[in-house]
C-alpha cells in the first residue's frame, strides 16, 4: 500500500546535483576519488553523480559497480545474507578515496559486504559511503557521508525507488507492506 511520495523525479535530479557538490567539496576536488555504484540502482545513481562531477571538476571520474545479492535462509528468522555476485570495478582501488554508492541504507549488511569486496581488490586510502535515502534500523557500526534524504520508517514500511535507467519512471515513495 503507497503511503506518500518522498521525491519526485526532478526532486532527485537536485538532490543529485547537491551530493555531487558535496562530493568535491569533501574531497577538495576529484583527483584520487573512484565511485563504485551496487547492484541495481546503485549503478545509475553513480554514473549520474560521475558526469556531475566530471562537470563541476572537468575532469574524468573511474566509475565501477559491485553485485551484492541476498540469501534469505529462513524466511521467518529473517536471516538475510549479502553474497558477492560480480564485480566490475573497473580500475585500481589501491590508494584510492572510494566513495560506495547504493540507493536505501537499512541494516548496513550490504555495505559490509561491498567493503569485504572491495578490500579483495586492493587497498583504498578511504571509503565514503553515498546513499539516496537512509531509511535507519541499522544492525552496524556504518554510517553515510553523503545523503540525499533521511527518512525514519518503521520495519514494515519499504522505500520504493524508482530510476529511469531501470524502471522507466522516476520517483521515492514510501510502501506499507
Ligand atoms: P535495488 O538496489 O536495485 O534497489 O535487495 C535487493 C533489492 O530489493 C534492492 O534492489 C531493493 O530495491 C529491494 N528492496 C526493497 N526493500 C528491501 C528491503 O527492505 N530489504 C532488502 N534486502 N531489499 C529490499
Ligand atoms: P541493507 O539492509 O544491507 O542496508 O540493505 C539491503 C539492500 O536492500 C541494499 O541494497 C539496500 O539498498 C536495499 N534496501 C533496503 N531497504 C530498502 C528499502 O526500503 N527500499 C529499497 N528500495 N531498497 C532497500
Ligand atoms: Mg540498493
Amino acid at each position: 500500500r503507497e503511503k506518500g511520495r518522498l521525491m519526485s523525479g526532478s526532486e532527485i535530479e537536485r538532490t543529485l546535483v547537491r551530493l555531487a557538490h558535496e562530493i568535491v567539496e569533501r574531497n577538495h576536488g576529484c583527483d584520487n576519488l573512484g565511485l563504485v555504484g551496487i547492484k541495481r540502482r546503485g549503478v545509475p545513481l553513480a554514473q549520474r553523480i560521475a558526469a556531475l562531477v566530471e562537470k563541476i571538476e572537468k575532469q574524468p571520474v573511474d566509475t565501477g559497480m559491485l553485485d551484492i545479492s541476498f540469501y534469505r535462509d529462513d524466511l521467518s528468522t529473517r536471516d538475510i545474507r549479502p553474497v558477492v555476485e560480480k564485480t566490475d570495478i573497473g580500475f585500481d582501488v589501491t590508494g584510492r578515496d572510494i566513495i560506495l554508492m547504493d540507493d536505501v541504507l537499512y541494516t548496513g549488511r550490504t555495505i559490509r559486504a561491498a567493503m569485504d569486496a572491495l578490500f579483495d581488490h586492493g587497498r583504498p586510502k578511504s571509503v565514503q559511503l553515498l546513499v539516496l535515502i537512509d531509511r535507519g534500523h541499522r544492525e552496524l557500526p556504518i554510517e553515510a557521508r553523503f545523503i540525499g534524504r533521511t527518512v525514519p520508517t518503521s520495519r514494515r514500511e519499504i522505500i520504493e525507488v524508482k530510476l529511469r535507467e531501470i524502471d522507466d519512471d522516476e520517483q521515492v515513495t514510501l510502501v506499507e507492506l
